[in-house]
């Protein structure tokens, strides 16, 4: 049954309009002197809900990356495989999820330091892979990805009690303004807007191709898109973009030549395990929320 208690301080898809609610959870959990990020950066990631990070992986990490992506699209084991998406309207790849599962050399870069590293620092505490996907935007035919929090769906449809997660968003391709860049409206990670719609039985068979449940309506986007602006993270391959996981993204199609490939490894804190849906008649598969909550990494003390 969903866990509809009267003690949530997220409620989504309960019909209606959507309605703003402020975040009751801290952004920056950890201090300074808990990982590799300075104060002043630490501050910005309070105040933005993101952090670019320039360079995050090199040529070779990036070329051994798309090399795994183009081995799983192909791979005769994984053919109608649940966790290989799609685009909605051709055969072309849209999304792979788990491929730290799927794949060793994304399971080595997913616990690599440089990644977890900042995600304790942000998060406070020891932190476990609840998502890991690559997204391909594939040229000609990538569609958009609706606005959107994914802490929304991680909430309604997961189980995930508080805001403490994030994403470590890293660009396999040159991320340009034309070819389809993630867009994130600074600040917005403040306000927790309600979804639209209930969540229909295994919603996530249509919502991973094109989401309508939990969105945002359109008004409510007009007021969130007037107080924060939109900017666009774009940057060269091995770049990197933090956020916050109720920071409101999303990205447009692309109709260029250019695929604009990321990979998103989504932390979150042990403090924060999943429990009942919050707004869902059962919890989604073990590749898009796992309850495997092994923390990552070496465990901070204390
Ligand atoms: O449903 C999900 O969990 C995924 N879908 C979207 C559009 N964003 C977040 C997340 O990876
Ligand atoms: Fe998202």
């Amino acid at each position: 049954m969903p866990n509809e208690h009267a003690g949530d301080g997220y409620p989504t898809r309960r019909g209606g309009p959507s309605v703003a609610l402020p975040r009751r959870d801290p952004v920056v959990y950890g201090g300074v002197d808990d990982g590799p990020l300075d104060a002043e950066t630490m501050h910005r990631y309070g105040d933005d809900g993101f952090l670019v990070v320039r360079g995050l992986l090199d040529e070779a990490e990036v070329a051994a990356c798309r090399r795994e992506v183009r081995r799983l699209a192909t791979a005769a084991d994984l053919r109608g495989d649940e966790r290989l998406v799609p685009e909605p309207d051709s055969a072309e790849l849209r999304s792979v999820f788990a491929v730290h599962r799927l794949s060793p050399v994304f399971a080595t870069l997913c616990a690599a330091e440089k990644l977890v590293a900042p995600a304790r620092q942000l998060l406070g505490s020891a932190v476990y892979l609840h998502q890991t996907r690559v997204n391909c935007k594939p040229g000609f035919r990538g569609r958009d990805f609706y606005w959107h929090s994914d802490f929304e769906t991680w909430h309604a449809e997961d189980g995930m009690p508080r805001i403490r997660a994030l994403t470590v968003c890293v660009a396999l391709t040159d991320n340009h303004a034309h070819n389809g860049p993630l867009l994130l409206m600074p600040g917005s990670h403040r306000t927790f807007v309600t979804g639209r719609g209930s969540t229909p039985g295994a919603n996530f068979r249509t919502s991973l191709k094109d989401q309508t449940v939990g969105v945002p309506d359109e008004d409510a986007m007009r007021t969130l898109a007037a107080a924060h602006r939109i900017t666009a993270f774009t940057g060269r391959a091995g770049d990197a973009v933090v956020f916050d996981s109720n920071c409101m993204h999303g990205s447009n199609g692309n109709i260029t030549p250019d695929p604009r490939m990321n990979l998103f490894v989504v932390f979150n804190s042990v403090h924060n395990t999943l429990v009942e849906p919050f707004a869902a008649a059962a919890p989604r598969p073990e590749f898009l929320g796992s309850r495997d909550f092994t923390p990552v990494g070496p465990v901070p003390v204390g």
